[in-house]
């Protein structure tokens, strides 16, 4: 079984080869520990008729954390407390998932990779949390590891599935949904803050969280995981 994970990029100036494609290591060791034989397939970013190749031969897909997107994409103009973006990156990302749909691959966007699914679909967000009311630290000082805030999973959803009612989980995200993407449910929540969404009637798994659990190493975070790789597992090739 092989999982494709898209990456990041960055330029290290004082490298003599200054351009990387780079994928935290969590991620892939998240899913080790949980199947040793896995095929983890980093994914650079290229163009359309390269993710159709790649995602052909892979049986899931994770969408990963970094950059904010450009609000471009969903039709909005910069805000001064926009991030960080690669439009290269969101373009390829999205022709990703389209491709994962069609191909029917399960998907799982965690953090970036969320917000990108509810854009795919249609949906916003907000470019800084500072644009919307929230009191909650959403950027936390605590280890990644570490949880700061509790997340309410929401009733009939694929996490509630296998999660509790209530989960703490860590933070490090300055932007958030505002509108959700047309056929996407809530299955996480902290007070106003979204931080799970799901696609609602889809034969094939497509969920994202707000949070890192690729960096938390409680029972929870295996557990979404482990599930997702359950489901890709009965879709295999
Ligand atoms: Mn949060």
């Amino acid at each position: 079984m092989i999982i494709a994970i898209s990456s990041s990029s960055m330029k290290i100036k004082t490298n003599i080869f200054p351009d990387k494609f780079y994928l935290n290591a969590d991620y892939v060791k998240s899913l080790l520990a949980l199947k040793q034989d896995l095929g983890v397939m980093m994914i650079p970013y290229c163009n359309k008729q390269n993710a159709k190749e790649l995602l052909k031969r892979s049986d899931g897909l994770i969408l990963s954390g970094g950059f904010d997107i450009s609000p471009c994409i969903y039709g909005e103009k910069p805000k001064k407390l926009l991030g960080k973006t690669c439009k290269k990156r969101d373009i390829f990302e999205l022709d990703l998932l389209e491709c994962a749909l069609e191909i029917g691959l399960n998907v799982f966007g965690i953090c970036r990779g969320m917000q990108l699914i509810n854009v795919f679909f249609g949906g916003h967000l907000y470019q800084d949390l500072s644009y919307m009311k929230t009191e909650q630290n959403h950027i936390q000082k605590e280890k990644p590891s570490k949880a700061s805030h509790r997340v309410k999973i929401i009733e009939n959803s694929f996490l509630s599935a296998f999660l509790p009612k209530n989960i703490w989980v860590n933070s490090f995200h300055h932007q958030a949904i505002s509108s959700l993407g047309e056929n996407l449910k809530i299955c996480a929540k902290n007070k106003k803050i979204i931080e799970g969404i799901e696609l609602k009637e889809s034969k094939n798994l497509v969920f994202g969280v707000q949070w890192h659990p690729e960096v938390m190493k409680d029972q929870y975070s295996k557990l979404i995981f482990e599930k997702f790789l359950e489901n890709c597992c009965r879709n295999e090739k």
